[in-house]
């Protein structure tokens, strides 16, 4: 599939996909989120990529939102299946089984910030602002921002969000925790794929394996989570890669890990 709103790179494992409608702000309408899920198929069946990164186009915004075009033409039933296929994109995204970083350069607003808090963590420009604007056109959002924001930065501080549809400087959003790191837009880029290239040089098999555990884990209880953590780390004790790791390190050098399951 050639893609026409989202621009889709690999280097050296890391994949980036950049949200690309520049008249439109990068808004999300239904031939992006298809482009999204093809380019997602493509990540989840290559092995060499260890993680991904998504950004925005030019300098001014991460994704505007849901197309509001595309949602003033809808009617209930266009909504529903709007709101769902958003919503089954973005969910695509968050079990991924590699690291995923959103690079936000610019405005997150409705279903960009949705986008954003699906990922495993958060990089902003200083010119960032995020918000979840729905109330102000008299919906609420629908690409599961009323579910995952108060998940991330409680519930209080998501309803006023949510209830004022007010936009939130990026280092706001740095210190309520929904934002990571905040640098100036020039070093945005770098420095998300200085994180990105360290976490690729870690071992694939438990890298995806600390991904599943913490995801699965937050719903479970803590006896549950542990468990489960105790079979991820016996798993991960069977692959090449632990071997390596802790040979490596009673040899004194760095980590060569090559990635394979078996011991
Ligand atoms: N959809 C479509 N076009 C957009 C969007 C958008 N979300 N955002 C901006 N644009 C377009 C503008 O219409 C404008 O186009 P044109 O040049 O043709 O007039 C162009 O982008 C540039 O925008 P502005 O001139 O408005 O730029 P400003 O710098 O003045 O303002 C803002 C930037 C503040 C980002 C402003 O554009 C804005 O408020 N945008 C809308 C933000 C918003 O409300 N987002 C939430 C959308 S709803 C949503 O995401 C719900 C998700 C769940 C949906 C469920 C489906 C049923």
């Amino acid at each position: 599939m050639a893609y026409e709103n989202i621009l889709y790179d690999v280097n050296d494992g890391i994949a980036v996909i950049t949200f690309s409608r520049p008249k439109a702000l990068n808004a999300l309408n239904g031939a992006l989120l298809d482009e999204l899920v093809q380019a997602l198929g493509e990540i989840a069946v290559d092995e060499d990529i260890r993680v991904l990164v998504l950004t925005g186009a030019g300098e001014k915004s991460f994704v505007a939102g849901a197309d509001i075009t595309e949602i003033a033409k809808c009617n209930t039933l266009q909504a529903k299946l709007f709101a769902r296929k958003g919503q089954a994109v973005i969910s695509r995204l968050q079990e991924l089984a590699i690291p995923v970083i959103a690079a936000v350069n610019g405005f997150a607003l409705g279903g960009g910030s949705e986008m954003a808090l699906a990922c495993d963590f958060i990089y902003a420009s200083e010119n960032a602002m995020f918000g979840l604007p729905e109330i102000t056109l008299g919906i609420i959002p629908g690409f599961g921002g009323t579910q995952r924001l108060p998940r991330l930065v409680g519930l209080n501080r998501a309803k006023e969000m949510i209830f004022t549809g007010n936009m939130l400087p990026a280092a706001e959003a740095r210190d309520i925790g929904l934002v990571n790191k905040v640098v100036p837009l020039d070093t945005l880029m770098a420095e998300t794929l200085k994180t990105a290239s360290a976490i690729a040089a870690k071992g694939k098999v438990s890298l995806r394996a600390a991904k599943q555990v913490i995801n699965a884990g937050i719903h479970a209880d803590l006896a549950t989570g542990c468990a489960m953590e105790v079979d991820a780390f016996a798993l991960c004790m069977a692959s090449e890669d632990a071997k390596e790791g802790t040979t490596a390190f009673l040899e004194k050098r760095k980590a060569e890990f090559k990635g394979g399951l078996e011991g």
